[in-house]
């Protein structure tokens, strides 16, 4: 009677991975004032005077820069938050996301 019964061949196996992270990149543009870049980077990403000032120049003569990188959801957050930040003031400024490879 109980050779009858199958067992499972299945097993429940959890998997966790890591979440994708994002990264926020900073684009050059002709108007926005250097040091208006150099304050937002320094307010919505926490960074000194320093490192916000190479972010800044860097995307100036590069065209880009990457900023950091965070989940999806805080990626996608503060690049709207610093990207509204400059528009406010009527400036072009802009912070976009991209997935990490
Ligand atoms: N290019 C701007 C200027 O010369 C400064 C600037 C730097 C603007 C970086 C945007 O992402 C930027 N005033």
């Amino acid at each position: 009677m109980n050779d009858a019964v199958a067992k499972p061949k299945t097993k429940v196996r959890t998997k966790v991975e890591r979440p994708r992270l994002y990264k926020v990149i900073l684009v050059n543009d002709d108007f926005t004032p250097r040091d208006f870049v150099t304050m937002i980077l320094k307010a919505e990403f926490r960074m000194t005077e320093d490192q916000a000032y190479k972010v800044m120049i860097t995307a100036h003569k590069l065209g880009v820069c990457v900023v950091a990188v965070f989940t999806k959801d805080v990626a996608e957050t503060k690049a709207t938050r610093a990207t509204d930040a400059g528009r406010a003031k009527g400036y072009p400024l802009l912070f976009t996301t991209e997935p990490e490879e």
